[in-house]
């Protein structure tokens, strides 16, 4: 059979009684009114499962033509958390003072954010998002890897985080979407292939006793969609 023609499998679908659709989602979205961006972590270790059940979580991910352009390195390790935030902040500290336009600064000023990313090292694990901008494929008898073209990989890769963000969270992590500018860096301290692109930083572990967070509003229900009515 050739591997280009679709084999289908009945559904796996639980219908549920709507009184339970309703409680669950209610409760997933009192959970999910929770989360925060975290900038202040504290050292504990937490269980790597939770971080390799959230990956996992991503790759279930819905991707362009399911081609699942995303790799996720973990990183653990001090030495390299640390050469992380020191190329990081070197890259910030020029951002902030010469690269970003005042509009920009303006943008960012009730975050109040800055260069210094001392979580970067607080947090026991740094997961870093790569996207595969193309696929290699090396085949066994040529044996020169060739380039796959990839669909939608951006998109790809944007809703794996958000269902990383999302399984971390209920996991009682905290996490900041973290994205260096410019982040090549990345790609050279984790040795990652020229196909991959670094994506997103996400710093994970245990909020500090004293972290605080911005006092920021999420726009309401009303603000954010439209109900084509017929
Ligand atoms: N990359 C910088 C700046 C920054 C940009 C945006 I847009 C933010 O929402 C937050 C920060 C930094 O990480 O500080």
């Amino acid at each position: 059979m050739d591997n280009r023609t679709p084999v289908f499998e009945p559904l796996e679908f639980e219908r549920l009684p709507v009184e339970e659709q309703l409680a669950r989602s209610r409760a997933f979205l009192a959970r999910m009114r929770g989360r925060r961006s975290v900038r202040h972590f504290s050292t504990e270790p937490v269980p790597f499962e939770l971080i390799a059940n959230a990956i996992a979580t991503a790759g279930t991910a819905p991707s362009g033509a399911n081609q699942q352009p995303w790799t996720f390195v973990v990183v653990s390790d001090p030495s390299v958390k640390q050469r992380i935030r020191m190329a990081a902040e070197a890259e910030e500290k020029e951002s902030y003072e010469r690269r970003m336009s005042a509009e920009w600064l303006e943008a960012l000023a009730p975050l109040g954010t800055d260069w210094h990313k001392p979580h970067l090292e607080d947090a026991p694990y740094l997961i870093v998002v790569f996207r595969q901008a193309y696929g290699l494929h090396t085949d066994p008898q040529a044996g020169k890897a060739q380039k796959i073209k990839h669909y939608y990989s951006e998109e790809s890769v944007g809703i794996a985080v958000g269902m990383l963000l999302c399984s971390l969270h209920e996991a009682g992590l905290a996490t900041l979407t973290h994205t260096p500018s410019p982040m090549h860096f990345l790609s050279e301290i984790l040795e990652r292939p020229p196909n991959e692109r670094p994506f997103l930083v996400i710093p994970v572990g245990y909020p500090a006793q004293d972290a605080r967070v911005p006092v920021i509003r999420k726009k309401s229900l009303d603000e954010i969609m439209v109900h084509i009515k017929g």
